[in-house]
């Protein structure tokens, strides 16, 4: 295939609530989106970086600068076999995954288009059918966290991942623990701690929780490694981890024993595969973290979650628990025991709402191969 055109796209959607975490809270969305146009069709990829810099180095606008001025120019206009020479021909820009990502997952897009594939099988996925959980945001009182707990496992959700900071983490634990003694309960500090507070953290093992996820900082395994040997509860490592050369690093150290991957974080359909297929080599089991995506990367992350190292059940839950309106249809939905149907149609096995898209979109730009690399639109 040759890639003829790549188009960006920013969005604005509002999530229904906020949602706070350890590095701040989040209710406006500035969305990338990027569309790979090439032999007559085209691929959607979702960028997930979000507006700033503190759940890890990426933004929107650095993911939409490397885009522009890096990553597109190496591919406008090149013959290539499939999606697997995408991270080759990236090789020589480092990091920026997030930005590397939003192509690469819009190339796999319109390869299975092309082959008339669901994306699930061209990814060699197996599950027709994945489990889901939810992550739920900081709350103001431990009553409000029961209630939305309350609801997500009346809605079917297989595991309750609760976000936690210093201050808002063991009385909540314990409360939502004694109400809800069967659930399958994991937290999320996204690097909230430091190593002094290993004897706080050790408490959280009288809950049985499935997971502590990236409780110290974002690159530091060797402290998550110290950690680890002082805890019962597995560490399981999100920030950290953006490629599979981490992921080995992070296993072979001990410094977890669950691996979250996001698309994002590892620059991909490509990288994602081989963590997942290390890490099941290795007996470690992996699950799909979620960025507050739309419609389009929501269905990514359902392709990619049908492979057989994702163990756990993953973030990725329902369109309506996030937007008032997706753009995708039908809208990702949940089954009442807390599955997703993966969709068997060829490509991301979801329509584009392109007319919604167009009516969110406040920055476009059209890079194409000839005669001009670059043309602004809007
Ligand atoms: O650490 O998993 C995280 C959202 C934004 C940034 C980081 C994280 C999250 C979530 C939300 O936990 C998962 C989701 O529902 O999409
Ligand atoms: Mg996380």
């Amino acid at each position: 295939m040759k890639i003829e055109r790549i188009d960006l796209r920013e969005i604005h959607m509002r999530l229904r609530a906020p949602f706070e975490t350890s590095f701040g809270t989040m209710q406006n969305r500035r969305i990338l989106l990027l569309q790979v146009h090439a032999d007559g069709i085209s691929g959607w990829g979702e960028g997930t970086a979000t507006e700033g810099p503190f759940y890890i180095s990426e933004t929107i606008d650095t993911t939409w600068m490397m885009l522009r001025d890096f990553i597109i120019p190496r591919v406008l206009g090149k013959q290539i076999e499939g999606p697997r020479d995408v991270p080759e021909l990236l090789r020589p820009i480092r990091g920026n995954e997030m930005a590397k990502a939003a192509l690469e997952t819009a190339v796999w897009h319109l390869e299975s288009v092309a082959r008339g594939l669901p994306l699930h099988q061209a990814l060699g996925g197996t599950l027709q059918e994945i489990p889901c959980g939810v992550s739920l945001g900081i709350q103001t009182t431990i009553d409000r966290m029961l209630a939305m707990v309350e609801r997500e496992v009346s809605a079917g959700y297989q595991r309750i991942k609760l976000k936690i900071k210093p201050g808002k983490d063991i009385a909540v634990l314990r409360e939502v623990r004694r109400r809800f003694p069967k659930i399958r309960l994991s937290v999320d500090a996204n690097s909230a701690y430091t190593l002094a507070d290993a004897n706080h953290l050790k408490q959280f093992d009288e809950l049985d929780l499935l997971m502590m996820e990236q409780p110290l900082e974002w690159d530091d395994m060797h402290d998550h490694a110290r950690l680890q040997a002082q805890i019962a509860t597995p560490l399981c490592l999100d920030e950290s981890i953006h490629n599979s050369r981490h992921a080995r690093a992070a296993v072979e150290m001990g410094a977890c024993r669950v691996v979250n991957i996001k698309l994002g974080r590892v620059g991909g359909h490509a990288e994602a595969t081989r963590i997942q297929a290390y890490c099941a080599g290795a007996g470690v089991p992996v699950w799909c973290g979620g960025m507050i995506e739309a419609g389009i990367g929501r269905a990514h992350n359902i392709a990619m979650s049908t492979q057989p190292g994702f163990i756990w059940p993953g973030d990725v839950s329902a369109s309506q628990r996030y937007w008032e309106e997706d753009i995708i249809e039908p809208e990702v939905e949940v089954t009442p025991q807390g599955t997703i149907h993966v969709p068997q149609s060829p490509g991301l096995g979801y329509e584009i709402r392109e007319r919604r898209i167009h009516e969110l979109t406040v920055r476009h730009e059209s890079h194409s191969a000839l005669p001009e690399s670059a043309a602004v639109l809007k």
